[in-house]
């Protein structure tokens, strides 16, 4: 019975983010959902992404978290559209479902953007299962983890498009393989493309900008 009523919330979603990917699509905006554990550093990634991408690529974002606008107060900081979604008001969801980002990205006014970022709800099990229409999916780990997450959270990094290894300016104090953790993650997920970056120094986001900029280009020409 409960795998029934889990079924049909997803298939209930399919459809939702059916409608979500074409106002994306008319629109001509690349959506990135990105997704993480708690705290392994979305938000300090995309305020330092942000910062790199614009003007030249407009970008608007989406944050969801179940209470606070902690996170948009930061992002907006950058000059980005941005809009904050708190679950708790429709009982404290720990994922943004497909129904939820349609009046967001209408309230942002998708016309003039080029590229859409989501950043979902910190937790590593249920965003995955949830499409939002989204082109492509992002995963953030942070080397304070553990090199098993990969392992452990499988379906995460199997539906990630990119994975980003957070928190590198760290390494030097912690016990972490970073080639096992990357190991871990194309076992999971062969051709995965990981960059390992810092968002505290900045350090190794040249590749992650270009894997960015290449993607809004080759939706949107421009
Ligand atoms: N040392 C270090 N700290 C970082 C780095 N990136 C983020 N942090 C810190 O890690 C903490 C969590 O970062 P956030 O960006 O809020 O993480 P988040 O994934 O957005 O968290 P939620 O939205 O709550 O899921 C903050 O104190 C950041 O300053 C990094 O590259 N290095
Ligand atoms: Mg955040």
């Amino acid at each position: 019975m409960e795998i029934n009523i889990q079924k049909r919330v997803l298939e209930a979603n399919e459809t939702e983010a059916d409608k979500n990917r074409k106002f994306f699509k008319d629109k001509n905006v690349f959506v990135v959902n990105m997704m993480s554990s708690p705290g392994s550093g979305k938000t300090e990634t995309l305020c330092k992404t942000l910062v790199k991408l614009m003007p030249d690529i407009r970008v608007g974002v989406i944050v969801g978290d179940i209470c606070t606008t902690n996170d948009a107060d930061r992002l907006e900081v950058t000059g980005a559209k941005v809009t904050q979604i708190n679950t708790d008001q429709f009982g404290g969801d720990c994922h943004l479902a497909a129904n939820l980002i349609i009046d967001s990205a209408k309230q942002l006014g998708c016309d003039d953007l080029d590229l859409l970022i989501v950043e979902n709800i910190g937790n590593l099990v249920c965003p995955a299962e949830f499409d939002i229409g989204e082109d492509a999916r992002a995963v953030v780990l942070s080397v304070t983890e553990g090199e098993d997450k990969p392992l452990k959270y499988p379906l995460m990094f199997r539906v990630a498009d990119v994975a980003i290894l957070n928190k590198i300016d760290l390494l030097p104090y912690l016990d972490f393989d970073a080639k096992l953790v990357v190991d871990n993650m194309k076992q999971v997920h062969p051709h995965l493309p990981v960059f390992e970056i810092s968002a505290k120094t900045e350090e190794g986001f040249e590749p992650w900008l270009e894997w960015l900029k290449i993607k809004v280009f080759e939706k949107t020409g421009r």
